[in-house]
């Protein structure tokens, strides 16, 4: 304390000292405050820019806070007293504690919390926090209003300080609150709670009264003039006499004068030992009370708030309050709005990303039906359901907003890169059939090309829509199937004309050779060979499944032979090339044929020389 009076002294003539001697103020200080932690702005005030921000001390501090947080918050008018009542009752020398000012300036800037948590069950603490007084002369357009919302929804309980006697002006100072208290009665009654309210009455010259019921029926009388004033005063009296505290907490405390001699003694630098021993029984009684009152962490949506989220809530809140001027409406109706949006809008997303993305029309009505369900939702946890609907001011607002970030859009645009690439793939599919690709193989190959090119295009944009793909995938492989069976049934006929033809010319040949020039051919044996061939194909092609298989044997005979139909290709040249029957002959009939023509070549040979053999 010694070395606090000595900064004290110190202070009024720190433009003369020097670099050591300022030091030695501030370790001297630094001395007397060992063993006690600095208080954490959690709330800032940039009066060039006019923003609330939540300082990094605050958002380290919260950010490793397991456990779920009540605050209770001291507010009033400025100089009331309460940064000495939270040191006072945190046992704290003031130089350490929260600032105590003995200027005329404001000594609390912004809010401030100490930052020794108290822990009043096993998952949740109780933290106090001190804030910058209302009213002050000055003040931004709305500052009061800003911060009362802000502490007001970051609050379990507010206690609400007063020196010597409730005022006019203390009355007028809650409208802010009163006007929340309102708004959150109709539209966030389930989703954010308002914060208990208790009055702290410091230094009182009276008795205190026998109940504090009695008090406050004193103290909130409407007035009786019906003046504009008058009548907002009135409304304000109106909502605070409703205003529902929590049983456990006493809605008054009454705090006697700290020390007998006050014009004498400047309480920011008297030791709480050297205080009133009445007045320090009713600080201790205060805390103790306050502490059994089972105060409970904020929940917002049936969720209490642990230590990161009541870092998003405050930096949300101070944006919000940054962001837009007039009502403390609005930025509580758009935090309330924008949390109560982010839950029901996943529920949106779920359903449009099972959606099927390639029928437009199902997927319209998908996105109709889980928009109107998210809205549903949103106004349930929001407002209270959808009949609360009246007298709701900004209500458009909230639900354009909400219905903003419902956009069919990226789904169609999903449908229509899908829808596009299928339209591709089977325009190459029928190109390709035009173009005369009657190999099977072939085909398949362009096939799986296309396929290809379909997956790279296709698949990065809707990776998720796997099941969609594969669907696609099946429809290609009918399609492939019904080209191979168009392309069948098509050469059925021709291979069928073939054989017949073939048929008919073995016997004529063999007919003529035999009998005509009395040769034992084997061509009875190409025209038997034909006939059977033309049977058992008429019964291959009576069947899809067997004349697509029919179909890719000969498509491998032909591999297996191409090098030799080339060869033989390239000798009968120019003749085979043009010519549609015997393109067909080699690809198809080759092998009967040629064992037929080696047959027959046998025949001729053998006959000639049992002729040479005779005549001679
Ligand atoms: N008479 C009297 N003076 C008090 C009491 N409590 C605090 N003070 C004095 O009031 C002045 C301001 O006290 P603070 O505790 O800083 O008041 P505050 O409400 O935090 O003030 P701001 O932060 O500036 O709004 C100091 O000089 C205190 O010594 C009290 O109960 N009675
Ligand atoms: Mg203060």
């Amino acid at each position: 304390m010694v070395a606090f009076l000595l900064c004290f002294v110190l202070a009024f003539l720190t433009p003369h000292l020097s670099i050591e001697a300022k030091t030695a103020v501030k370790s001297a200080v630094k001395n007397e405050c060992e063993g006690y932690p600095s208080p954490l702005p959690l709330i800032q005030y940039d009066d060039s820019t006019e923003e609330f921000k939540v300082p990094d001390q605050a958002a380290e501090f919260f950010s490793r806070l397991e456990s779920k947080v009540a605050l209770v918050i001291f507010a009033g008018v400025g100089k009331a007293g309460k940064s000495t009542l939270i040191n006072n009752m945190l046992a704290v020398p003031h130089e350490c504690g929260m600032t105590v000012s003995t200027s005329f300036k404001p000594g609390t800037r912004g809010v401030w919390i100490w930052p020794t948590p108290i822990q009043t069950s096993p998952d949740a603490v109780v933290l106090v926090g001190d804030t910058e007084g209302l009213g002050a002369p000055g003040a931004g357009e709305d500052f009061d209003a800003k911060l009362s919302t802000i502490t007001t929804l970051l609050s379990s309980v507010y206690i609400y300080t007063v020196r010597g006697q409730v005022s006019h002006r203390d009355v007028t100072q809650l409208q802010s609150v009163t006007v929340m208290a309102e708004f959150f009665e109709k539209k966030f009654k389930k989703s954010l709670p308002l914060p208990a309210l208790a009055w702290a009455i410091l230094s009182t010259n009276f008795k205190a009264p026998d109940s504090s019921h009695e008090y406050i029926e004193w103290v909130l009388q409407e007035k009786s003039d019906e003046t504009e004033e008058n009548a907002k005063y009135n409304e304000v009296v109106r909502v605070l006499k409703k205003y529902k505290n929590v049983a456990s907490i006493d809605p008054v405390t009454f705090f006697r004068r700290p020390h007998s001699q006050l014009d004498t003694v400047e309480l920011a630098t008297t030791p709480y030992s050297s205080l009133d021993s009445k007045y320090r029984e009713e600080v201790e009684k205060f805390k103790s009370d306050l502490l059994a009152a089972n105060i409970k962490p904020k929940p917002i949506f049936g969720e209490a708030l642990s230590g990161k989220r009541f870092l998003q809530l405050a930096k949300d809140l101070c944006l919000e309050a940054s962001i837009l001027g007039g009502t403390t409406e609005s930025p509580i109706l758009r935090f309330v709005a924008k949390q109560a949006a982010a839950e029901c809008e996943s529920g949106y997303f779920t359903a449009m990303a099972q959606a099927d993305t390639t029928n437009i029309a199902l997927l319209h009505r998908t996105h109709k039906s889980a928009m109107n369900e998210a809205k549903v939702c949103f106004f349930e946890k929001a407002f209270g359901g959808e009949k609360n609907k009246e007298n709701r001011v900004q209500w458009d607002l909230t639900e354009g907003a909400l219905s903003s970030n419902f956009s069919v859009k990226a789904v169609e645009a999903n449908h229509s890169v899908v829808s596009n690439c299928r339209h591709s793939l089977a325009e190459n599919i029928d190109r390709m059939y035009e173009r005369k690709f009657t190999v099977a193989a072939e085909l398949a190959h362009f096939v799986r090309l296309i396929k290809a090119e379909f997956y790279a295009e296709c698949k990065a944009s809707i990776h998720d829509k796997a099941g969609v793909l594969q669907e696609r995938e099946r429809e290609i492989d009918q399609h492939l199937l019904s080209v191979k069976l168009r392309e069948g049934r098509e050469s059925k006929s021709r291979y069928e004309k073939r054989i017949v033809f073939t048929l008919v010319f073995a016997y004529a040949l063999n007919f003529v050779v035999q009998k005509g020039l009395g040769f034992n051919t084997g061509l009875v044996f190409l025209y038997k060979l034909c006939g059977v061939m033309y049977l058992s194909f008429s019964f291959i092609a009576s069947h899809d499944e067997y004349l697509v298989k029919f179909l890719d044997i000969f498509q491998s005979l032909s591999d297996v032979a191409s090098p030799f139909i080339a060869a033989v290709s390239s000798l009968l040249h120019p003749y085979i090339r043009h010519d549609p029957f015997l393109v067909g002959a080699f690809e198809y009939l080759y092998v009967p044929i040629f064992s037929c023509m080696a047959v027959m070549a046998l025949n001729v040979v053998l006959s000639v020389l049992r002729w040479c053999c005779c005549r001679k």
